[in-house]
């Protein structure tokens, strides 16, 4: 008994020294000492040994489970090192690879392309960015910018109505009110964002498309400091020797009020496909601020005056980067995108 019990524990410590990983550790510990295994058996036979052979043979056993238990610890420790370091080698990151020419980097929207180039342009002239919510009143939208109770704008069938007096905004003016009643003159602000018009979806139309709109009020702001200042910006953003014409028009919330135009940038006013054979581009609505607008700001239209201006996003894109159709500015279709 003796014997078959030091062999057994030289085979199993044979065994462990050369054990290669933990599954291979588990297996030699559930072979020994596991509720079948060859070590717990003899543990259990033991009442079948002869008394006198009995205590003998029994601390033989527990002395070789101990051993046995103490190899299995330690070698259990030393493979768990070990793995750990083997796993760290194969699953290393080489930040030093090349990018093996995977050009996928994406780049800006052309929509916002325009958006941040005016943005830097106004910023440039001391202007700050202002946003407000999409979501607006009528109040805000309509009553504050001088338009009438039954100015054809508020129709349902232009704007797109929450509940009566809740809708999502026409135009980006609700935020320059907002920011009158919140600051005292002076002000330069230009207001980007969302606007919401109820449309159908054709080449030159979308229910949402983006505004950016200007305020400026101080004391003695003129029609001629509007006229300098989108002189200026054009020729910054359409180049130097862009020229700006007025042309008289009506909006509620300005008065007087024009619509300008740029020379053409392409044929520079003679005349192309770009301009429709005008030489000049329509590019914005603008005026001086209605003394109405300035009340409805809590601002003292005797004191104060001002200009605004506003700039339809998508229209400047598709002249500038000669788009023919609203709908691909939308659609994202990489093949279009990755022109800009
Ligand atoms: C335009 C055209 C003309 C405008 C007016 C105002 C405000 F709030 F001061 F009354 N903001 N923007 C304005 C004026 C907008 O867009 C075509």
């Amino acid at each position: 008994m003796q014997d078959v019990l030091n062999t057994l524990g030289n085979n199993a410590t044979n065994l462990l020294e050369n054990v290669k990983n933990s599954e291979e550790l588990e297996e030699i510990r559930v072979k020994y000492l596991g509720k079948k295994g060859e070590l717990t058996l003899v543990l259990k036979s033991l009442g079948s040994v002869a008394p006198e052979e009995r205590k003998e043979i029994g601390m033989l056993a527990n002395d070789i489970r101990k051993k046995l238990e103490n190899i299995i610890e330690s070698k259990k420790e030393e493979l768990k090192i070990k793995e750990v370091e083997e796993r760290m080698n194969s699953e290393k990151i080489d930040i030093s690879m090349s990018k093996q020419n995977l050009n996928t980097y994406g780049h800006k929207h052309p929509l916002s392309i325009v958006i941040d180039d005016i943005k830097d342009i106004f910023i440039g002239m001391g202007y700050s960015i202002a946003e407000g919510p999409e979501i607006e009143t009528t109040f805000f939208n309509f009553d504050a910018l001088n338009a009438p109770f039954d100015h054809p704008s508020r129709d349902l069938q232009d704007t797109m109505y929450i509940t009566d007096d809740i809708i999502l905004r026409t135009q980006t003016s609700p935020v320059q009110v907002r920011t009158m009643l919140e600051n005292k003159p002076p002000i330069k602000i230009i207001c980007p964002g969302r606007v919401y018009r109820s449309d159908s979806v054709d080449a030159t139309h979308s229910p949402m498309f983006h505004q950016i709109e200007g305020l400026v009020v101080d004391k003695n702001i003129s029609m001629a400091d509007l006229k300098g200042t989108l002189n200026m910006f054009a020729k910054k953003y359409f180049g130097d020797k862009t020229e700006i014409r007025f042309r008289p028009h009506h909006f509620p919330f300005t008065e007087p009020s024009c619509e300008v135009d740029v020379s053409c940038f392409v044929c520079g006013g003679k005349g192309c496909k770009t301009c429709k054979n005008e030489g000049w581009i329509e590019i914005l609505g603008a005026g001086q601020v209605h003394p109405n607008v300035l009340v409805a700001g809590n601002i003292d239209p005797k004191e104060y005056q001002g200009f605004a201006f506003g700039f339809g996003v998508e229209r400047i894109a598709m002249t500038k980067f000669g788009v023919s159709d609203l709908r691909y500015l939308y659609e994202n279709d990489v093949r279009f995108l990755s022109q800009f």
